[in-house]
């Protein structure tokens, strides 16, 4: 298995629209597992084929405490949605924001799963709430979309500078030559 590299805001290959999966073969099912992985080593409960700049319509989620409910949605489309409601959302791709978006709070989305089975799941909660929003990736938007211009230009600014400290951090200055 193999931790994937995960695109920030606002890289703009994170607004590239996915393609549909034709075949759900060996590659695919390996990038499902790549994608579970890197999802469990960056502590999030989704992620979208997107954010790691494979432009598929693939996406993971496991809402569980114990990484024990890892689901693999292919080919996914939300076909009934109730009850609107606001979740504070966070997203791997924009690190360190978090505010509240309205979306469903209750799903039946139908996919295919990592078998190439076709399944329908009635979602709720988090649950429901995380799938729209890689639903969204797959089709190039983000929560931030969602967020006044205002909101958003303050997070880009903030994203540059936090990009900013961290590769500082990662190339100390160095003391120059004294010239003579
Ligand atoms: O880890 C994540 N948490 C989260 C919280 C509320 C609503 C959506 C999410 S998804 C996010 C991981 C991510 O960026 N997936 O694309
Ligand atoms: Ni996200």
């Amino acid at each position: 298995m193999t931790r994937l590299t995960i695109l920030e805001y606002p890289d703009p290959r994170l607004r590239t629209v996915a393609q549909p999966v034709q075949v759900v073969d060996d590659e695919v099912r390996r990038l499902v597992d790549d994608m579970l992985e890197t999802m469990y080593a960056s502590r999030g409960i989704g992620l979208a084929a997107t954010q790691v700049n494979v432009h598929r319509r693939i996406l993971v989620a496991d809402v569980s405490e114990d990484h024990s409910q890892p689901y693999a949605f292919i080919n996914p489309q939300v076909v009934q949605r109730e009850q609107v409601g606001a979740t504070q959302e966070g997203c791997l791709s924009v690190p360190g924001i978090f505010d509240d978006v309205e979306r469903a709070q209750r799903v039946r989305v139908r996919a295919l799963g990592r078998d190439g089975k076709p399944f329908e799941l009635d979602a709720e909660g988090l649950l429901a709430v995380c799938i729209q929003h890689e639903i969204d990736h797959l089709d190039g938007k983000l929560f931030v979309d969602y967020l006044s211009e205002l909101k958003r230009q303050r997070i880009r600014k903030k994203l540059e500078k936090d990009r900013k400290l961290r590769a500082e951090a990662r190339t100390p200055e160095r003391p120059r030559a004294p010239a003579i």
